[in-house]
């Protein structure tokens, strides 16, 4: 079977106080991994009315980081050396989306504003020197699974190429190209997002986008160490916690877990802090430049407050282009290819760029 994506959830599991409860029960019972220390909580009680559809994040002092995934369960074949050194980080509280930004949310901001995506617009000549003509037309970048199965790498650094594609007509209204719609998936997070049209929901909303600090902290609540937001073992009794990849990545998604292709926000149980999705399903844009050495910069600082990330970015691999920090992981994620579910594992994205499984979600700093 090939992968279509936007094929529904075959089955939706209801996030419920219980769910959430055991799973913070069980990441209170798993061994810290080396490297971590224990989380110094911040401020447990939110300073206010809560904000309508955000959660409170105590902030506090935390472990930040990824240990070598390799060798565990599910951990896959990278070794994640950009999310390494674990360091400390300290942060003041905030609140944050519990949600990724659904097609609904970002179709209100539209209606109110009149924004057109980085997708929908025609890119100009000038920015593309050299670019025929008939190439400069607006589309965004689409999962494409091919017909046959191919390697996952080759040396070429261009391996993924083979499942990726320039889609024409391809935007955050029409997900996998110009014949698709988002006609009954309101509550699904919303994708095709360039950094810039996050932004600008952001502001329109009030609030701004995480650093990637702020991400990891909320993601990984209180429980220091593990590998996943809600704990140290892929499936805890058997549950299916994320909206991830089985089966032969790129070919064949099983949708074991419930899901081929994207599924709507809270179809999961949330986290200790009440947040859905922070593992798998759209990657989440974060403010924070990348670079690969950004943690062993602040390792040097010994803890770190409230760290907004470098100046710059810098990506060994693309040299040329500008980057900043996503994270969480997608439902394209998977042990053969790309274990990024794994809470402190670290994802890049060319600031323009937007595919079908980029999406975001806001915070919003508490009231002095
Ligand atoms: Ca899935």
């Amino acid at each position: 079977m090939i992968h279509k994506p936007w094929t529904s959830c075959a089955a939706v599991i209801q996030a419920t106080g219980l769910v959430v409860g055991l799973a913070a029960a069980a990441s209170a019972e798993q061994a810290i991994q080396p490297g971590f220390a224990v989380t110094v909580a911040g401020a447990p009680q939110p300073p206010g009315e809560i904000p309508s559809g955000m959660a409170w994040i105590p902030g506090g002092e935390f472990s930040m980081g990824c240990a070598d995934p390799r060798g565990m369960p599910h951990g896959g074949t990278d070794p994640m050396q950009d999310a390494r050194p674990i360091h400390r980080v300290r942060l003041p509280g905030f609140w944050m989306d519990a949600t990724e930004v659904t097609n609904r949310q970002f179709a209100a901001f539209v209606s109110a504003t009149g924004y057109v995506t980085v997708a929908e617009r025609t890119p100009k000549a000038e920015d593309f020197p050299g670019a025929p003509p008939e190439s400069l037309v607006a589309g965004s970048i689409v999962f494409t699974p091919p017909a046959e199965n191919v390697p996952l790498r080759d040396g070429t650094g261009t391996a993924h190429l083979r499942w990726w594609a320039y889609v024409p007509g391809a935007d955050w209204r029409h997900p996998t190209g110009p014949a698709s719609s988002i006609e009954g998936r309101d509550e699904d997070p919303v994708v095709h997002i360039a950094f810039e049209d996050a932004t600008a929901y952001a502001v329109w909303a009030g609030k701004r986008l995480p650093t990637e600090a702020e991400w990891e902290c909320a993601a990984r609540g209180n429980a220091a160490g593990q590998p996943y937001p809600w704990g140290g073992e892929f499936r805890p009794g058997g549950t299916w916690m994320a909206n991830t990849w089985q089966g032969r990545f790129p070919l064949e998604d099983t949708a074991a877990d419930g899901c081929a292709g994207i599924a709507p926000v809270k179809t999961y149980p949330a986290n200790e802090f009440g947040l859905f999705d922070m593992s798998g399903n759209v990657w989440e844009w974060c403010t924070d430049w990348y670079r690969p050495d950004t943690y062993a910069r602040d390792h040097r600082q010994g803890i770190v407050e409230d760290p907004r990330g470098p100046e710059r970015s810098f990506d060994p691999q693309e040299p040329g282009q500008s980057k900043r920090v996503q994270r969480g992981g997608s439902f394209l994620c998977s042990e053969q290819y790309c274990a990024r579910y794994i809470v402190g594992t670290r994802g890049k994205g060319e600031v323009s760029s937007s595919t079908n499984h980029i999406g975001f979600r806001c915070v919003k700093d508490a009231a002095p």
